[in-house]
């Protein structure tokens, strides 16, 4: 029996189009066909729909800066009154903290300056509908913490645009609000510290982990594929950012099955004194991926589930990447199969 899945349409109207990666206008990778593939492999496999409900912005508001918050809500009404030249918002100019020698840098009089106050990127693009599909992804992860606090053991939220990325002033990495960091806020709330995120997309979770640092109540474990080796986020996911709370484990490309296993054994070890845990679930590990090489198999994430389910906690899924149209929908049922007990 799979777990019941929380579903919003408005996460299907962030449409960025395309990605400048190395200064070039690529094709997007994180399309909203992504999550019309995992809501229909959700239904034919069975799994109950549950319709988001709507939630107010205080569970936002303790992981995010309410100045980013605020830009993300505006900043599409701003960009389209300007009549710029970009139908897509994308930073042209960065508010690096060196920059200003720490100060608090001026709100740009320019409105195409302003992105460079939060992005970290250029290929995180903002469009027409970017801002109400990763708030409906927020209620998406809310309302699958409400499921999991009402006694539902697994639930599981279709979150997009995914989250794990951002930090709490600055998005990038194709997210833009942290879903999994703010269901791992709202189940403190309910269920009492420590909780834990374990992150199993292909890339560090370095949003994830720079929101909790330094905090017990939230131990974070990221398995990824190795910065050092030259992966997105470049400027960490390493070792050396371990301490009590927090456990990275980046992997060699062509890691396969039994060492990224390995690694979700350990992560899910790292896990166990929580009273709460989110998965944070992207699905790019997988062979076949287009961005990621780590070539994990689907029995490979039915097993990291079985072995997360085994933990026994209540736990919330929440979607993080997967680009492969074809597989994203089975990765996403095998992984809850594994998962549900
Ligand atoms: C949530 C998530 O999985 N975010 C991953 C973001 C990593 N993106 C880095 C992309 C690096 C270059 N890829 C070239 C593709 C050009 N379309
Ligand atoms: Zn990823």
């Amino acid at each position: 029996m799979l777990p019941p899945f929380v579903w919003s349409e408005d996460c299907l109207r962030h449409e960025p189009e395309a990605e400048v990666w190395v200064g070039v206008r690529t094709p997007a990778t994180e399309v909203p066909a992504r999550a019309v593939a995992i809501h229909g492999s959700l239904v034919a496999a069975g799994a109950p729909e549950v319709a988001a409900t709507a939630h107010d912005d205080s569970a936002l508001l303790a992981v995010h800066d309410p100045a980013l918050v605020e830009f993300l809500r505006t900043t599409w009404d701003e960009w389209s009154a300007a009549a710029l030249p970009s139908d897509r918002i994308v930073p042209y100019v960065f508010a690096r903290p060196e920059l200003t020698g720490g100060r608090e840098p001026a709100t740009p009089a320019a409105v195409w300056a302003r992105p460079g106050l939060f992005a970290y990127d250029t290929m995180t693009a903002i469009g027409p509908g970017t801002w109400e599909a990763a708030r409906a992804a927020v209620d998406v992860a809310l309302t699958a913490v409400d499921l999991v606090a009402g006694g539902e053991p697994l639930t599981y939220a279709c979150t997009r645009p995914p989250g794990h990325h951002v930090t709490r002033s600055l998005y990038g990495g194709s997210c833009y609000l942290n879903n999994s960091a703010i269901a791992a806020a709202a189940l403190l709330g309910r269920f009492g510290g420590p909780v834990a995120v374990v992150d199993v997309d292909a890339h560090h979770g370095n949003g994830t982990q720079e929101l909790f640092l330094g905090r017990s109540d939230v131990l974070t474990a990221s398995v990824h594929v190795d910065p050092g080796a030259g992966w997105f986020p470049h400027f960490l996911g390493f070792a050396t950012e371990n301490d009590d709370a927090n456990l990275n484990q980046p992997l060699a490309p062509g890691t396969r099955d039994v060492g990224w296993l390995a690694a979700v054994e350990r992560a899910a070890a790292f896990a166990a004194p929580a009273k709460a845990l989110v998965v944070a679930l992207g699905v790019d590990a997988a062979t076949g991926d287009p961005e990621s090489p780590l070539e994990v198999s689907p029995a490979g994430y039915r097993e990291a589930g079985r072995i997360l389910g085994d933990l026994g906690l209540p736990t919330v899924v929440v979607q993080e990447g997967g680009y492969d149209l074809a597989t994203i929908g089975p990765l996403v049922v095998e992984t809850l199969t594994g998962l549900a007990r």
